[in-house]
């Protein structure tokens, strides 16, 4: 079993509602939610948007490997709704975000570090983003919720 880290954020539509149905596939497809932090209302970091956020973040049990994790996730984004990815700006190499339905981030596996093309392990970001870190936080250290 390993125990990972993710990171939810939602900025459209009944964003609860998005994060609750977010966690209730992550506990049916990856592995039991062993805690959940509060969520968050957070303003629109490294783009414009009138939409605010609504994040959280979870510990997970899971059998599923780095990969197979990615690839669940971004099953589960896409099944929600979710359209448009981040991309990069050739001209100013840099970062384009978009508004999304849901959001779902790996930011810690075990204490792995994984560098690919498709996957960085942990989150080269998540030190600089109040919106991961304060989530982060609260559940880091907390007891499981169930067994
Ligand atoms: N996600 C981003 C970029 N900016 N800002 C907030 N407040 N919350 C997010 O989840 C978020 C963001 C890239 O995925
Ligand atoms: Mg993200
Ligand atoms: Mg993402």
């Amino acid at each position: 079993m390993h125990t990972v880290y993710l990171s939810l954020g939602t900025n459209l539509g009944d964003k609860k509602h998005n994060l609750v149905s977010a966690i209730k596939e992550i506990e049916r497809r990856i592995g039991p939610v062993r805690a959940q932090s509060a969520f968050l209302t957070t303003e629109p970091w490294g783009f414009e948007s009138e939409n605010t956020f609504l994040n959280a973040a979870v510990r997970v049990e899971t059998e599923l490997s780095p990969n197979e994790l990615l690839r669940v996730t971004q099953q589960i984004e896409r099944e929600m709704g979710r359209t448009q990815k981040s991309s990069v700006d050739p001209q100013q190499s840099k970062v384009i975000y978009h508004d999304r339905i849901i959001d779902i981030d790996i930011l810690l596996y075990d204490d792995l570090h994984i560098n690919t093309k498709k996957l960085t392990i942990p989150h080269p970001h998540m030190h600089e983003r109040n919106f991961v870190l304060i989530p982060l936080k609260e559940i880091l250290l907390t007891k499981d919720t169930q067994q």
